[in-house]
């Protein structure tokens, strides 16, 4: 058998049904055995950036693998930034290049950069953002090095997988009875059931006396695959819940128990909420600064704290940073819910009837896209925008967002149906990503629709890809969040640098191509939308049909993130800052000195910032 062939076949076995392929000379053999058969269909994206990006995607929503093959070199180093996607969100995938001849590496020749055409050192480039990387130098290693890239990518915290397979080992002919098996040194797990139950008892003891207690789920649920278990426990807690990016769209948005988010970048309500707490119990959550807030003895400082995470450096972060936590479980969520579980019958909790109702209260009074908002003229406001795309979505609907301001308002106003996917690539978060992602999650959810959110800037770092849309034929319909520059990045530099919008719109360097006339010309249909009048009807054509779709929405160049954190604020104070009396009202714990101080009355920062238009 070919050894290209057996590859082949190795994958189709493990289910993957799709390869994202950017061909050349290097990986031709790979990719026509992948072509050859008929329980895979390879796509051909514009770029490899885009194609790990897609793999990225089709790992998320099939909950399996993705798999991506290119050539050397340029092959890989363009892969790079997507791969690191993958390894960031602990997203397990294979990545499979062709590499130069084994005759023509330039190790043969001490000294040399290359020796053969686009000899590229792909391991070396790679092995910081994968688990594994590996170079089959001789063919019989294939089996085996197969098998481990798989067993490594999917044990333990997942990740990306990088096999580089020379051209002139493709070629060879091997017989798959003689080749060597992998065997995974199965270390027995060895939990300390006993002591994880003592933690969870002292968990539950607090549990027992909180008053304002909210459960925090992080993405380590979702890799776990216990959503199932998480949400039993959220229902028989009966408490609120404080969702992470990652598993924001485990539980519906209007959902009474969810408190809308948290951190720097978060709501209002979700954030007094939190900060109010009198315990947070956070599972799964590595509780970054982006949730916390710095420094992070700020984060819920008037709170008991229980935080259950598999990884032991997460956990003494904490005490390193100031911010005290009372029970500390090392623990994989599997082994947490597995014992919890074991726990709840007959519990009695106190009733907290007070404490929902003051979460009501917030979620009423702090609304993310206020009355005022919608009387927005001559241009779209994001949150208006939000709240009715919520409205015409579907359970089922898959919505991927990407980076920047675009990405966090649609985190703090999109409100999430039941069956739902909303993700974007939440800790490498490079600009281009949602549109790469959107093509990868119609292959794995059966070519239906996917929701494209993207700005005007990312949009023009895959822009190529408008093209694999369009040949593919999919229904994804794209949403160009379209303010004329790097808005996320303005807001920045008002809050560090005075306003000095330097590289970040198109009078300090930016171009502002015509993105109508581009996505025209890929053969998309185009509409735009300059004003909330007959918003949600055209939300719906965008939505019906299986065309491809780009939805340019007009934004005020000035539109912010509102509210966003001010740096060396808690969270609970956000930008644009609130009238000081209103403020200490929504407190229950003590407000911080820097709160309360005479320079923070209402007024001092105004959002939107309204200048001169000179363009
Ligand atoms: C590849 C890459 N380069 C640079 C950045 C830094 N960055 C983050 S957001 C952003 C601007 C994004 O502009 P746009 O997509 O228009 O989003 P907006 O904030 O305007 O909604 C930049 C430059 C990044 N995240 N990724
Ligand atoms: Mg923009």
């Amino acid at each position: 058998m070919k050894l290209s062939d057996y590859v082949a076949e190795f994958v189709a076995k493990l289910g993957i049904k799709h390869a994202f392929v950017v061909t050349g000379g290097a990986v031709a053999h790979l990719i026509e055995s992948i072509a050859k058969r008929s329980d895979i269909e390879y796509v051909c994206p514009q770029h490899e950036q885009a194609a790990a990006m897609a793999v990225d995607a089709y790992a998320r929503v099939t909950k399996n693998m993705g798999l991506a093959l290119v050539t050397t070199g340029p092959g890989v180093t363009n892969l790079t930034t997507g791969i690191a996607c993958l390894y960031y969100d602990s997203l397990p995938s294979i990545f499979i290049a062709g590499q130069v001849s084994t005759s023509r590496f330039r190790s043969r020749v001490p000294g040399v950069r290359q020796l053969g055409f686009q000899e590229a050192p792909h391991v070396d480039l790679v092995k910081p953002i994968t688990k594994y990387a590996v170079l089959i130098d001789h063919a019989e290693r294939i089996r085996y090095e197969l098998e481990k890239a798989v067993y490594l990518a999917t044990s333990g915290r997942p990740g990306p997988v990088f096999i580089d397979i020379p051209d002139d080992i493709q070629r060879q002919e091997i017989d798959p009875e003689k080749l060597e098996p992998f065997h995974p040194n199965e270390e027995v797990r060895n939990v300390d059931f006993e002591h994880l139950s003592d933690q969870i008892e002292k968990a539950i003891e607090l549990l027992k006396k909180a008053k304002r207690p909210i459960l925090v789920l992080g993405a380590a649920v979702k890799i776990a695959k216990e959503e199932a278990n998480a949400l039993n426990l959220v229902r028989k807690l009966n408490i609120p819940v404080a969702l992470t990016w990652a598993t924001m769209d485990i539980l519906s948005g209007d959902d009474p128990l969810n408190t809308g988010g948290f951190g720097i970048t978060s709501t209002r309500r979700g954030n007094f909420a939190i900060q109010n707490a009198d315990l947070v119990f956070s599972i799964g959550s590595r509780l970054d600064s982006h949730a916390t807030g710095t420094p992070p003895s700020t984060f819920a400082r008037g709170a008991k704290k229980v935080v259950v995470d598999i990884d032991a450096n997460e956990l003494a972060k904490f005490g390193a940073q100031g911010m005290s936590v009372d029970v500390l479980i090392q623990a994989d969520v599997k082994d947490f819910f597995k014992v919890m579980k074991s726990k709840m019958q007959d519990l009695r909790f106190p009733d907290i009837a007070a404490w929902m109702i003051k979460i009501s209260q917030w979620r009423e009074k702090y609304p993310i896209c206020p009355k005022e908002f919608r009387k927005q003229k001559g241009s779209v406001n994001p949150y208006v925008f939000l709240d009715a795309l919520s409205k015409e979505t579907a359970e089922g609907d898959i919505i991927v967002t990407d980076c920047g301001s675009n990405l966090i308002q649609t985190f703090q106003g999109y409100c999430v149906k039941p069956k739902q996917q909303v993700f974007s690539a939440f800790n490498n978060s490079p600009m281009g990503y949602s549109l790469a992602a959107s093509i990868g999650a119609c292959y794995a959810n059966e070519k239906k629709r996917v929701i494209c959110i993207i700005g005007d800037g990312g949009l023009q770092v895959n822009i190529q890809e408008l093209a694999t849309i369009v040949r593919n034929q999919l229904p994804i319909k794209i949403f160009l969040f379209n303010n004329h520059g790097y808005g996320i990045i303005q807001q920045t530099q008002e809050d560090w640098l005075n306003s000095h919008y330097v590289a970040s719109r198109p009078e300090t360097g930016l171009a502002d191509p015509d993105y109508v006339k581009i996505a025209r010309a890929y053969g998309l249909d185009v509409f735009t939308l300059r004003s909330h009048r007959g918003m949600r009807r055209k939300i719906k054509d965008v939505l019906q049909g299986r065309s491809a779709v780009l939805c340019n929405l007009e934004f005020d160049r000035n539109q912010r993130i509102i509210p966003m954190l001010k740096t060396g604020r808690p969270i609970e104070d956000a930008n644009p800052l609130m009238d000081r009396d209103e403020f200490r009202k929504n407190m229950i714990i003590p407000p911080m000195e820097l709160s309360l101080s005479e320079s923070n009355k209402k007024g001092e920062i105004k959002w939107p910032i309204k200048k001169k238009q000179n363009r």
